[in-house]
């Protein structure tokens, strides 16, 4: 049947109407019944040995014209509606974005489910369905509020399998219902994401803004990802929930198991478990407790379980390494308590140095040590972090196990994030190169043979000057703010983070500010954007934020300034903000402190799609960098080895950059001047300041000045337009190795050895 007939005949069914009479909203839920039946349909990818992908988050994005792509129908579909004068496009944002992911890790996830679909390869993400996601973020009054972000609706891509399982607690048993989402594969088969909800989940106890009872967990399990932590009840928490993603994933694993016949002391043979950071590290002991209940002898469970599980690590953050204390274990999962026993018993049987302990001194379990002891595989995100995990912070286990580390370079899916978010770059290079690049991606280096064609260069021009404008019209529309098309577009997102730098750059934006102010206006005008979620409870964070709001409404209320510099914080940045931001950027921050930044994927993304780095040899812009070469990035700042170095010396104190460098004082000192401090609330102001001078403990002061030098000459660049268009094309060229079907592949090769 030709597209447009099983539209209108979908639309008729529903709603008694033509396609034409149909609003957005009827041809969207038309849209979803048709494209749900078509993976219902298409093929279920098989195989003896399946991967479970067990992760916290996973931040799908819009699901529509993903799956529309990945079936090979969105130009039909496109081209149909169209021909009824309806937008695919306008129909898309009826959707509303699935709230289960909080940023890089959980959007990696999501990448990798939909490049092992793509690759043939069977394997199903494992996470929590939540409610109310992360949070929805506001603003008011210049700081950050939050409120639960409501995304579920009784039509969405989530079936209801029927498949329940009992997850005991002390306070009593409850029941974990499993939802599934097919992971589409681009022109290939299908996968699925299970996401667990909790029976008795109540949405009531949801009282003011985004807090609720944490004690009531018969209730709360899955209302909200990552749910303040900063008490005790709060942190327990954590635990009841990830130990409810986990028994349930085990006992999912298992069932599949015995469905296939299979011997349960067998599980490595027939499965395998990516633990995606520490989150889901309780399947570990959980499954060992599973297999001994029915009857595999405790040695013998162990030696499956720890073939089966393979972690990656996504932080060297010492707060994010998350390490338990036993009493509290004790108190939520006590059925786990001895078999974690056991498994440290043996550890510390064999190895007597206590930084390889999984419970330390302090009655302390570290996960991610259990994770490296009782798995077969442990694997950093990029070069630089993996290197850092081998010879610093896991140097004492990459000494018993050189066999086990290994790493795997991020990647991202080019089907969401290239040919999806920017059709009209996708379309060109199509035009210059053939379709091969999607399938293969490395095919984009020849895009090397155009780097001196004028024509060529003209045309991504053109292209980055109409995504600029799509993006110009957008935030009118949506956010009442106007910016300039014809500026330069400066753009960071990413959560917001100490050691990602936001606040290096709102020093910039005050460093700019005043030069404007004495007269000294730029070539072109500039636009900084910036969009990031701060987490609830982060002081500081919520503080950067502040000020880059209160920098907004200064700027955009002097007229002396506002024609040349313009900041914007997009509020509720997410999947879809950052589809419309990416393709519209010229000039790419990823500031991090270097050797903080595990990889970064945004990065990746940006380049992609013609945007220049502007950035620390950190994560995966040192690989970028290689790449692409000194002349087509911006790389500036203390090494990572200049860093931990100062770390370990304690050596790095901001008053030596801040009191005695004018320059610096000046530029701090405007946080608590009486223009900010009437604008914005002096406490948060100060609180920043403060903690800038004093303790400053991601080095902001330390690269500040080098930045704004660099920062200044890749502006000055930008001025030669050819030059410029020059190094998009150099970086979207070079930029095939991030695919995440190349990460996959490795993956596969190295560890999951699924085909
Ligand atoms: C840890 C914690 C600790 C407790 C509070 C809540 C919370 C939430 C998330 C995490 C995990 C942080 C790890 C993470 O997201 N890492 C990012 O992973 C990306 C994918 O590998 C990588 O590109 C980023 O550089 C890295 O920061």
């Amino acid at each position: 049947m030709r597209m447009r007939d099983e539209l209108e005949q979908k639309v008729g069914l529903r709603f008694s109407k033509g396609l034409m009479a149909a609003d957005d909203k009827e041809i969207y839920l038309a849209l979803l019944e048709l494209t749900q039946e078509k993976l219902e349909a298409a093929a279920k990818i098989q195989g003896e040995r399946k991967l479970y992908y067990i992760s916290a988050e996973f931040l799908v994005g819009k699901l529509l014209s993903n799956n529309l792509i990945n079936l090979g129908i969105y130009d039909q579909v496109k081209e149909a509606l169209a021909e009824a004068g309806k937008d695919l496009a306008k129909v898309e944002e009826q959707e509303t974005e699935p709230s289960l992911g909080n940023g890089g890790l959980g959007r990696l996830a999501a990448c990798y489910l939909d490049s092992a679909a793509t690759l043939g390869l069977p394997g199903d993400g494992v996470g929590l369905l939540y409610h109310f996601g992360l949070f929805r973020q506001y603003f008011e009054d210049h700081k950050q509020q939050e409120r639960p972000d409501v995304w579920l609706s009784p039509k969405s891509w989530l079936k209801k399998t029927g498949v329940t399982f009992k997850v005991p607690f002390p306070q009593g048993e409850v029941t974990s219902v499993l939802y599934d989402l097919y992971v589409s594969g681009y022109e290939s088969g299908v996968n699925r994401l299970h996401l667990f909800d909790l029976e008795s989940v109540d949405e009531g106890l949801v009282k003011q803004g985004i807090d609720f009872d944490k004690t009531d967990i018969a209730h709360n399990l899955t209302l909200f990802l990552y749910p303040d932590d900063s008490d005790r009840a709060g942190r327990l928490l954590r635990v009841y929930q990830q130990y409810f993603m986990v028994s349930s994933a085990a006992q999912l694993i298992l069932k599949e198991l015995e469905e296939k016949g299979r011997h349960l002391g067998e599980l490595h043979k027939y499965a395998v478990i990516q633990i995606n950071d520490t989150h889901p590290s309780m399947v570990i002991p959980e499954l060992v407790r599973l297999l001994t209940a029915r009857g595999v002898s405790m040695d013998d469970a162990i030696a499956a379980v720890t073939k089966t599980c393979a972690y990656t690590n996504h932080t060297i953050l010492a707060e994010a390494l998350e390490k338990w204390p036993l009493d509290y274990l004790e108190e939520a999962v006590p059925q786990l308590v001895p078999i974690i026993r056991e498994l440290d018993k043996r550890v510390k049987e064999k190895y007597t140095d206590g930084k390889l302990a999984i419970i330390d001194e302090n009655d302390l379990v570290h996960m991610a040590h259990m994770d490296i002891h009782y798995g077969f595989s442990v694997n950093g995100v990029a070069s630089l972090h993996t290197e850092i995990l081998e010879t610093s912070e896991l140097k004492a286990f990459a000494d018993i196990y050189p066999e086990k580390f290994n790493n795997k370079t991020n990647g991202i899916t080019f089907r969401r994030w290239l040919m999806h978010c920017d059709p009209a770059l996708s379309q060109f290079i199509t035009e210059k190169i053939g379709p091969g690049w999607k399938k293969d991606a490395m095919e984009l280096e020849k895009l090397l043979q155009f780097q001196d064609d004028e024509g060529t260069l003209r045309r991504l021009l053109e292209i980055k000057q109409q995504n600029k404008k799509n993006l110009a019209d957008y935030l009118k529309a949506e956010a009442g703010v106007e910016i300039d098309e014809n500026s330069v577009y400066d753009i960071q997102i990413k959560r917001l983070h100490e050691y990602k730098r936001q606040q290096m750059n709102a020093l910039y934006i005050i460093w700019k500010y005043k030069q404007i102010k004495e007269g000294n206006k730029p070539k072109r005008p500039i636009t900084l954007l910036f969009g990031a979620k701060a987490a609830p409870a982060y002081i500081i964070a919520k503080d950067i934020i502040h000020v880059i709001l209160c920098l907004q409404d200064l700027i955009a209320n002097d007229p002396e300034v506002s024609p040349w510099l313009k900041v914007v914080m997009v509020e509720n940045y997410n999947i879809t903000w950052a589809q419309r931001l990416i393709p519209a950027c010229d000039i790419s921050e990823q500031i991090s402190l270097a050797s903080k930044e595990a990889s970064g994927t945004g990065n990746m993304k940006f380049m992609l799609n013609g945007a220049v780095t502007l950035g620390t040899m950190d994560g995966a812009n040192v690989e970028i960098h290689d790449l692409v070469g000194d002349e087509n990035i911006y790389i500036f700042g203390k090494s990572s080895e200049e860093v931990m170095d100062l770390y370990a010396k304690s050596a790095y104190h901001p008053w030596e950059y801040y009191g005695k460098d004018p320059e610096i004082t000046d530029l701090v000192d405007f946080l608590i001047s009486p223009r900010m401090m009437r604008l914005g609330d002096p406490e948060n102001l100060a609180r920043l300041y403060k903690d800038m001078t004093r303790k400053d403990w991601f080095m902001a002061l330390l690269d500040v000045k080098e930045y704004i030098q660099v920062k200044e000459g890749a502006l000055a660049d930008f001025e030669d337009q050819m030059a410029w268009a020059r190094k998009m094309l150099v970086n979207i060229a070079k930029a095939g190795y991030f695919s995440s079907d190349r990460s996959v592949a490795e993956y596969n090769r190295d560890i999951w050895k699924l085909k």
